[in-house]
């Protein structure tokens, strides 16, 4: 960001709307800035007051069209909190006393590990959204600049994908497995509830069994900002520190992992986001003369090969890393193939005829689960409401396979759900359009000025 003045529009040239957008854009702007920490930008200024991997990189997507630099910078930081391994964590913890109710206290990674920076971080990864931020905001910067900054990322970004391949992918069946839904950044979604709910702690299920998940209510910090119907449960929440005390204990090393009772998954989500990872990180090398090694371009491979073991009937699953049993719960997750690009040609109609049916495409966007799943909670988190991050990923697949019309509405519809609320919320109602959440949310900011520099 420029320190000379206090924002970031002037670097570039503020794209000409109809007043009601460009005032929506201003808002997303101020968002922005107010979330700003220097380098990083925080997902939301209360709830989430440290940085996030994803979130970084959604971030970066948007603050291209305001100052690709300070984009680059935001994804480079990423790169501070990366461990000895090369594991690139879910939270590197900013340096503030503001309150998150899964700090490092939670963790206690410095126990285990040190980070390149220094900085205090979880000992979980999120989806490797880096590589594609980093092409997108290239895409905006001159030859000399983008091949800087490409020779600033490759070595730490290289590192990262060999990591999720080494320590995540022991079977070498090309599927990357998660250690908590933390991981797939869906937090309460059902598929990830399912396999968790019966590690919850004992307490946790005692008061289950007499209705009274309740009185847990009390107990928990995370929803002073949010009510709490809109978050995960309690009993949720509590099994979800229960497995990082599992993790803590096992020093966050897979192999010991294996042992515990911690749920392992291979989410469908993450992995079709590596996919196409795995693609952004050869475009990135071949653009700075390096190469990709052998054995990771052939676990790339096996990756896209792989997501063909996910689907039945046309609908894709994640699956449990111990019994191989696929986790037969839809949810918007099992559309991210088509981000990924490895639904074949012949399955892509019967595909986006499902996701543009009223059972995942509202009025505003895809719901994170199908409106006619009993179950459905439309203004609760990862439970059914719409996020602007899944809008984009699947208009953006869309796209690349030709469905031009599709990829238009859905970013049509996210645009309009968010200038119908007027704020930029964390989620919305798929049902009326309802902001929920934080209501000023970074990811949501940063990709509403990225669609609206594709509108113009
Ligand atoms: C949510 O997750 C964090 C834990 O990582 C939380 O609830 O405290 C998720 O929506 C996740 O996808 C997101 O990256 C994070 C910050 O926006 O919040």
């Amino acid at each position: 960001m420029c320190t000379a003045c206090d924002g970031y529009s002037h670097t570039m040239s503020v794209p000409s709307l109809p007043a009601e957008l460009a005032e929506l854009r201003e808002t997303a702007v101020s968002v922005l800035r107010g979330n700003d920490l220097g380098d990083i930008t925080r997902p939301s200024p209360t709830l989430y007051p440290h940085q996030w991997l994803w979130d970084s990189c959604f971030i970066a997507i948007g603050l291209r069209h305001l100052d690709p630099q300070r984009a680059a910078a935001e994804i480079l930081s990423l790169l501070r909190g990366q461990w000895p391994n090369g594991m690139i964590p879910h939270v590197i913890f900013a340096e503030t006393t503001d309150f998150y109710h899964a700090g490092p206290q939670r963790w206690r990674c410095d126990r285990v590990t040190t980070t390149a920076g220094g900085a205090q971080s979880t000992g979980v990864t999120q989806p490797p959204m880096i590589a594609e931020a980093a092409v997108r905001v290239g895409a905006l910067m001159s030859d000399s600049e983008r091949g800087e900054f490409y020779r600033r990322l490759f070595p730490g970004l290289l590192r990262f994908h060999q990591w999720l391949y080494d320590e995540r992918d022991p079977d070498d069946d090309g599927l990357v497995s998660l250690v908590h839904s933390w991981e797939s950044g869906m937090d309460n979604t059902p598929t990830w509830m399912e396999i968790t709910r019966p590690v919850a702690p004992l307490g946790v299920r005692a008061l289950r069994r007499i209705n009274g998940d309740d009185a847990l209510d009390a107990l928990r910090r995370d929803s002073k900002e949010v009510p709490s119907d809109e978050r995960l449960t309690s009993g949720d929440l509590f099994t979800l520190y229960r497995i990082v005390r599992e993790l803590r204990r096992a020093h966050y090393n897979f192999r010991e992992i294996r042992r515990t009772i911690v749920p392992l998954v291979q989410d469908v989500a993450f992995n079709a986001i590596l996919v196409r990872a795995n693609e952004h990180l050869s475009t990135i090398a071949a653009e700075i003369g390096e190469v990709i090694p052998a054995r990771l371009r052939r676990s790339a491979r096996r990756t896209r090969e792989a997501m063909g073991e996910l689907v039945v009937d046309g609908v894709y699953y994640s699956r449990d890393f111990r019994t191989r049993t696929l986790l037969r719960h839809e949810t918007i997750a099992g559309l991210l193939p088509l981000y990924a690009g490895v639904v074949p040609e012949d399955r892509v109609d019967e595909m986006v005829k499902t996701l543009t049916s009223p059972r995942y495409w509202s009025r505003f966007g895809v719901a994170s689960v199908p409106l006619d799943d009993p179950n459905v909670l439309p203004r609760c988190y990862w439970q059914g409401p719409l996020w602007v991050n899944m809008n984009w990923l699947i208009a953006d697949g869309l796209e690349r396979y030709g469905r031009l019309d599709a990829a238009e509405n859905l970013r049509r519809n996210t645009v309009d759900v968010i200038a119908s609320s007027g704020a930029m919320f964390e989620y919305y109602s798929p049902l009326d359009g309802s902001g929920a959440g934080s209501n000023r949310f970074s990811w949501t900011a940063a990709l509403l000025i990225d669609l609206l520099a594709a509108e113009r």
